[in-house]
């Protein structure tokens, strides 16, 4: 650092400067956190270009294709939306406006699940902050866009070393007139474990005033007891509550009786008496045949005369024909993702599903030209994260077997392949299912769908078949997280975990009784604050200390990439990814009125002390930028 400051001082490329250059010149001496943005950008670029992305070692190559091609922007202001309807009528009044509508609703998952789904939740903030403007602007008739909350949260600082917070602050500032929707996991936040009620409650809090306007909260084990605090919060805070049933099994399979019509029935009812604005079912894996989704839609609409919002995965294939019946049978709002990031593991196809309307009482109102636009710009960016797709090509009735969400499915694929278990896919699937029967038949989504992968590549793994983990006089060495579910701190399925089962996997220790959340203590919230800014070495924005409260350890290792190479988000995603080639040239903002173009002139040779000299042009003035050869 000390030489990139000395070769990079102003005086020294004049050679202006005396022998006593060193001594008078403090400022070379100052490393870190006193380097500006654009020296820690470069020193960022300099480091992916010589040495690459971690993230992406080992992945395919994009293939070269045209920058992605933003729509051209419509109208000057953004029109009135459904953000303004919420801000005039409130939550409940909005619900009845809601019901009102003839047209059915469309919510675009493009932002959250669909890549959270099909590309390992990678997607960044710079390909979504670029479209925000034309989302506001030529589609202010959609419902709301799910942007937040699941996966992203942890994904956004662990690989892509960006702040959630940020995110939604910018894509916010952009987008002031549709509702901004995220998935809120219950008692576990945004995170894969049970959290104190204080953190929860305050992360609610800080999410509704940092521009989430409609909380979709669910619980992993469907039990609304453990869903209290969150929805609570969530009614605090004045915005919209949509508390999810989250769909498991099959209602019209006679053998699956415990998740019959009236099973969900009745939790939606518990869900409307805490205070739901609107229910949501939520089919993490795209189990709802067409119909199911005609029953449960008529059944819960009836029984609990609130809204109805309708997620589903395409896993199967067959995703849309449930849509459409969902619509027939009264939906009032369904999720879908853009064309070209629908299908497979993500949500059904938007633009068809608008066609599919269109002209009929129930037309979303959505121009399918505009549609076609904004996903072809959704094209171009799903190109350049090509290392991240999976090998699934089609459609496949085997999602009725295993029931793996759509976003845990190719994560459990990559894990299976990195254990080596490539060419026993089929097998793991399999596991996954009896893993399932054997933890007593369970709603499978984050963080319980986690424990019962985790049980099924162990078995796998370790070759082990149901009958030899139930066999009390064989030992087995369960993961973690599989003890963690059985003791209870996940909550509680209605009638318990298999007694058996949960007794060998405890080994004699009791499991909690009651809701998990009110078995820790409180945080203690100042010393939690304390302990956080000195890892980070710095004070951090009440945002930023609700990121260290969900995850600790990657919030400050977070916060250690983001004080050595500065705000990478606003890197373009090639540049990110795959560094710059000498000659190149981008234009980077910084913030509004502050642009860095920077040009990659070449590359020195490595030195005997293995360090290598990328050289740059920065606004038209040469910058050297020393880092280490480790490629
Ligand atoms: C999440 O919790 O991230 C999910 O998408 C569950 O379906
Ligand atoms: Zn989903």
């Amino acid at each position: 650092a000390f030489v990139e400051n000395l070769i990079n001082h102003p005086k020294f490329r004049e050679a202006s400067y005396t022998t006593r250059f060193i001594d008078e010149t403090p400022e070379l001496f100052h490393f870190d956190r006193r380097l500006d943005r654009a020296t820690k950008l470069l020193r960022f670029i300099a480091d992916v270009t010589v040495n690459g992305n971690p993230e992406v070692k080992g992945r395919v190559l994009p293939t070269p294709g045209p920058a992605p091609r933003l729509p051209i922007v419509q109208a000057q202001e953004p029109p009135r939306g459904t953000r303004q309807i919420l801000a005039e009528l409130g939550p409940t009044g909005f619900a009845e406006w809601m019901l009102d509508q003839k047209r059915t609703l469309v919510t675009d998952t493009t932002f959250r699940d669909a890549h959270q789904s099909l590309l390992a939740t990678r997607m960044r903030s710079f390909d979504m902050i670029q479209v925000a403007d034309a989302y506001a602007r030529n589609l202010p008739e959609l419902f709301s866009l799910e942007c937040w909350g699941g996966a992203t949260f942890d994904v956004a600082m662990r690989f892509l070393r960006e702040c959630p917070w940020e995110r939604l602050a910018e894509l916010r500032q952009r987008v002031p007139n549709i509702l901004f929707q995220m998935l809120l996991r219950g008692a576990n936040g945004v995170g894969y474990t049970v959290y104190p009620d204080n953190v929860v409650k305050g992360f609610t809090h800080k999410a509704a005033e940092a521009g989430v306007d409609l909380f979709r909260v669910f619980d992993s084990l469907n039990w609304v007891e453990n869903m209290r605090v969150s929805m609570d919060a969530v009614l605090e805070t004045g915005k919209l509550l949509e508390g999810v049933v989250c769909y498991t099994g099959d209602i019209n399979d006679p053998e699956r009786s415990k998740y019959d019509l009236k099973y969900y029935v009745s939790m939606a009812r518990e869900l409307r008496k805490a205070g739901s604005h609107i229910i949501g079912i939520k089919d993490m894996a795209g189990l709802v045949k067409p119909r199911a989704a005609y029953a449960l839609v008529k059944a819960l609409k009836e029984e609990t005369g609130l809204p109805v919002h309708f997620h589903t995965h395409d896993t199967s294939g067959i995703s849309a024909a449930s849509v459409l019946e969902a619509v027939r049978a009264g939906v009032d709002a369904i999720d879908a993702a853009m064309d070209s990031f629908s299908g497979l593991t993500s949500q059904p196809c938007l633009g068809s599903i608008v066609e599919a309307l269109r002209f009929s009482e129930r037309d979303t109102g959505l121009d399918p030209l505009i549609v076609r636009q904004v996903s072809d710009y959704w094209e171009g960016v799903r190109r350049q994260y090509a290392g991240f797709e999976s090998d699934l090509r089609s459609g496949a009735s085997e999602v009725y077997l295993h029931e793996m969400p759509g976003g845990q499915f190719t994560n459990l694929k990559e894990q299976a392949r990195a254990m080596g278990l490539a060419g026993h896919w089929h097998e793991v699937a399999r596991t996954y299912a009896e893993v399932n029967q054997m933890f007593g038949d369970i709603v499978k989504v984050t963080p319980s769908s986690k424990v019962v992968g985790d049980m099924a590549l162990y078995m796998v793994g370790a070759g082990l078949t149901r009958a030899d983990v139930e066999d009390p006089d064989k030992d087995v060495s369960f993961p973690e997280s599989v003890v963690s579910l059985m003791r209870g701190e996940l909550g509680h399925p209605p009638e318990g975990f298999p007694e058996a089962l949960q007794r060998k996997v405890l080994r004699g220790q009791a499991p909690l009784a009651g809701r998990p959340g009110a078995a820790v203590p409180p945080a203690d919230l100042a010393a939690e604050r304390k302990t956080a800014e000195e890892k980070a070495g710095r004070a951090i924005s009440d945002e930023e200390f609700q990121s260290y409260l969900m995850y600790p350890k990657v919030f400050i290792d977070y916060a250690k990439q983001r004080a050595e190479f500065g705000p990478v988000r606003v890197l373009p995603t090639p540049i990110f990814f795959y560094g710059m080639k000498p000659g190149q040239e981008t234009a980077v903002t910084l913030e509004a009125g502050k642009t860095l173009v920077i040009r990659c002139q070449a590359l020195g040779e490595t030195d005997e002390e293995g360090m290598i000299k990328v050289f740059f042009e920065l606004n038209g003035q040469p910058r050297v930028v020393r880092v280490v050869n480790r490629a």
